[in-house]
C-alpha cells in the first residue's frame, strides 16, 4: 500500500484533545504565547553531530529599528500584504538552502546549474481515487498560474519577501480526489545523484528529502504548489520545476523540485524531524514564541536589510491559518 512507503511518528497527545476542551481563538492565542515562554527558559543548548541546519545568524535577541533607505532589494516595486517590498530577483536566486546539491547557501546556484528539470513528472497518488501522473504541461493546462508575494522565514533566522508564480494544492487534490481515510499529504523531492552532489556529499541525512501536511493545512489557499518568481519560471536553486510554498511555516516545510506526492492516513516523518527531532518539529509554524533549542526565533534578518525584525506569528498570516490549530499547544507541536 502506497500508505506504508513513509515511515511515520505518532501524534502527540495534545492534538486529540476532546472538543469540549478546544478554546476560543483569543484564548488559544493567549495560551500560546504564555507556553512559548515556558519553553524559552527550558530550552538548552545541545546540539546533535551532524543532524543539523547550519548555526542561526540570530546573534543578538535586541531588534533595532528598520530604516527603509538600508536596503539593497532592486526596488521592483512589488509589495506584499503587510506593505513589505520584494527582495531583489538576485538576492532570491543566490542565497538558498537546497541541500541535494550544498549545505552552502551561496553555492546552491553555481551547483545546481546543470540540474535536468525537463521532463518532469509529478506522481500524485496514495489514498486517493483518481492518481494521476502530471508533466509540467499538465501542469500549466489544468491549473492556472496566479503571483503570490509572499515572505519566507527560515528557521535559522533570516527572511526574504517572494514574488512566486503558482497555484493553490487544493486544486490539484480536487484532481486526485482524497479519500475519506486520506489524513496528510506526503512530498518527496527528487534524489538524482549523478547530479546532485550534496547526496553523497552528506550522506548522513535521511534522503530523499520528505515532506509533509495536515490535509486541512494543505487545502489553505494559502499554500501553493509555485512554479515561478518574478513572473520567471524557477531556476534550479529555486525548486525547480514545481516546489511547495506553506509562508507561514519555516521554510524548510516549502519542499523544493518535487516528484511525488502522496495521500496517506498516518503523519508522516519528514526529513528534518527525522534528522533531528528534538529541534525541528512536524508543523514547524512560525513561532516568535517558541524559540529553536539553539537560538531565539523572536527576530529575523530580512535579506537586504541591516537591522533586524520582529518575527510574526505565523510568519503574520495568523488570520488565515489560527484557526487550524486551536485546542494545541504549540510549544509542543512545534
Ligand atoms: N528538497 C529540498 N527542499 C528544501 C530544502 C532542501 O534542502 N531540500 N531547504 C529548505 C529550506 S531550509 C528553506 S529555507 C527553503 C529555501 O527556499 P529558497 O532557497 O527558494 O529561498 O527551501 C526548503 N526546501
Ligand atoms: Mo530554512
Amino acid at each position: 500500500m502506497a500508505d506504508k512507503k513513509y515511515k511515520s511518528v505518532p501524534l502527540h497527545p495534545s492534538e486529540i484533545t476532546p472538543e469540549r476542551l478546544y478554546l476560543s481563538r483569543r484564548k488559544f492565542m493567549k495560551i500560546a504565547s504564555v507556553a512559548g515562554v515556558a519553553a524559552a527558559l527550558a530550552a538548552c543548548g545541545v546540539k546533535p553531530a551532524g543532524s543539523s541546519m547550519p548555526e542561526t545568524e540570530a546573534v543578538g535577541s535586541a531588534t533595532q529599528s528598520i530604516d527603509p533607505t538600508q536596503t539593497t532589494a532592486a526596488g521592483s516595486g512589488l509589495l506584499d500584504d503587510l506593505g513589505d517590498a520584494a527582495s531583489s530577483f538576485e538576492d532570491i536566486v543566490n542565497f538558498n538552502n537546497f541541500y541535494e546539491f550544498t549545505t552552502n547557501k551561496e553555492q546552491v546556484a553555481e551547483l545546481s546549474r546543470n540540474f535536468i528539470t525537463s521532463p518532469w513528472e509529478l506522481k500524485v497518488g496514495g489514498l486517493v481515487n483518481n492518481p494521476k501522473t502530471f508533466n509540467m504541461d499538465d501542469i500549466f493546462k489544468l491549473f492556472e498560474q496566479e503571483e503570490r508575494i509572499y515572505r519566507l522565514r527560515c528557521v535559522e533566522g533570516w527572511s526574504m519577501v517572494i514574488p512566486w508564480s503558482g497555484f493553490p494544492i487544493s486544486k490539484l487534490l480536487n484532481e486526485v480526489e482524497p479519500t475519506e481515510e486520506a489524513k496528510y499529504l506526503v512530498f518527496e523531492t527528487l534524489a538524482r545523484p549523478s547530479e546532485m552532489p550534496g547526496l553523497e556529499k552528506n550522506s548522513y541525512f535521511p534522503w530523499p528529502y520528505i515532506e509533509g501536511l495536515r490535509l486541512d493545512e494543505a487545502m489553505n489557499d494559502l499554500a501553493i504548489l509555485a512554479t515561478g518568481l518574478y513572473g520567471k519560471e524557477l531556476l534550479p536553486q529555486s525548486g525547480a520545476p514545481i516546489r511547495l510554498v506553506v509562508p507561514w511555516k519555516y521554510g524548510f516545510k516549502s519542499i523544493k523540485s518535487i516528484i511525488r506526492m502522496d495521500l496517506v492516513s498516518e503523519r508522516p516523518a519528514p526529513f528534518w524531524v527525522m534528522a533531528a527531532a528534538n529541534e525541528y518539529g512536524f508543523y514547524a509554524n512560525v513561532n516568535p514564541e517558541v524559540p529553536h533549542p539553539r537560538w531565539s526565533q523572536a527576530t529575523e534578518r530580512r535579506i537586504g536589510e541591516l537591522g533586524r525584525r520582529e518575527t510574526l506569528m505565523f510568519n503574520g498570516y495568523a488570520e488565515e491559518v489560527a484557526h487550524l490549530y486551536e485546542g494545541m499547544d504549540l510549544s509542543i507541536n512545534f
